[in-house]
């Protein structure tokens, strides 16, 4: 019997700086509808997908820097959002800007939470791998700040029981890094769902920069496929305050093929059919971990931070 789960990634287009809670979470659920509308059971939200991507500026006045962040999830202007998933009867994938106080201390983290149907949080994951800088880069136009507002993660890769199957979180710069995936693919994840947001230019290189788009592709296909798992991967993207960030929100089966593609940059929902069997073929096969992988030889995966050539 194959256990589908009615996909969405529900790409969004650019939130501007004077944009509210209340504006983002009315264009969310709007989405979210048409998700449910079209037969979905979860959705896929953006990473950040509260607010305008702020690590883009140097902020230096802290209230103003916290007031891009959640203090509770959900909160009284996040709580319609649960209300109405709990009402459809739809899950949701959401990214955000998390502020916590432990023993007194603010902890800040680029968060995701996965949400069942009923608007019960089921599962929570704070982003590992923070791309960009601590400090403002001289030369470029957007600073790309994450490492100055954002710990790294301190959940590693959990996965979670829900909508059927076995599900993972991701978020942005994680699609890069083939350990997101093998960690959630060594405890069985049937999907992986992230949000991004990836600004052109990020790479000072242009000719990097032009592959933007495919490197993003790359990331998640080659995922997808050497872990057998479905990745859902959506933007947030288009021109926001002057930055452009790529759209090309997709689902990805684990073929590795792309199964739905957004078209626009704007606020757009995919859908796909996704049969959480379709992995169990690579997994019985090429990907047979248990009988295929030799980890007495992978030790400086996780001995090793960077890269140490051999003497000359
Ligand atoms: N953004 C980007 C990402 O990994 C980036 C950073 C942009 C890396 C372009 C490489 C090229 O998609 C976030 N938020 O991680």
């Amino acid at each position: 019997m194959p256990r589908y789960v009615m996909t969405a990634s529900a790409q969004m287009g650019p939130i501007a700086k004077s944009e509210t809670r209340k504006d983002t979470v009315r264009r969310l659920i709007e989405m979210m509808r048409e998700a449910k509308g079209r037969g979905c059971e979860l959705v896929v939200f953006p990473e950040l997908a509260l607010t305008t991507f702020f690590p883009r500026w140097l902020i230096e006045d802290e209230a103003e820097l916290d007031s891009y962040y959640e203090r509770e999830m959900p909160g009284p202007e996040t709580r319609p959002l649960f209300e109405e998933a709990a009402r459809l009867g739809i899950g949701f994938y959401l990214g955000y800007a998390e502020l916590t106080v432990i023993d007194g201390v603010k902890r800040r983290f680029n968060t995701a939470i996965l949400v069942d149907q009923t608007g019960t949080i089921i599962g929570s994951y704070r982003k590992v791998h923070l791309p960009g800088h601590a400090e403002p880069q001289p030369g470029r136009d957007f600073q790309h700040l994450e490492k100055r507002y954002f710990e790294p993660g301190d959940m590693g890769f959990p996965v979670y029981r829900g909508f059927g199957g076995v599900m993972g979180m991701a978020i942005c710069n994680d699609r890069r890094w083939p350990e997101t995936y093998r960690v959630m693919g060594l405890q069985g994840v049937e999907m992986v769902m992230l949000g991004y947001n990836t600004p052109f230019g990020h790479a000072l290189e242009p000719a990097a920069d032009a592959l933007t788009l495919f490197h993003n592709h790359l990331s998640m296909q080659a995922g997808a496929y050497q872990n057998a798992t479905w990745v859902v991967g959506t933007a947030k993207c288009g021109n926001e305050e002057g930055s452009v960030m790529g759209g090309q929100s997709v689902i990805v089966a684990p073929s590795g093929e792309i199964v739905a593609q957004a078209i626009t940059m704007e606020d757009e929902v995919i859908t796909a059919k996704c049969d959480l069997d379709a992995g169990r073929i690579y997994r019985e096969t090429v990907f047979n971990f248990e009988i295929h992988r030799r980890p007495e030889h992978y030790g400086l995966i996780v001995e090793r931070t960077g890269a140490i050539p051999p003497a000359e």
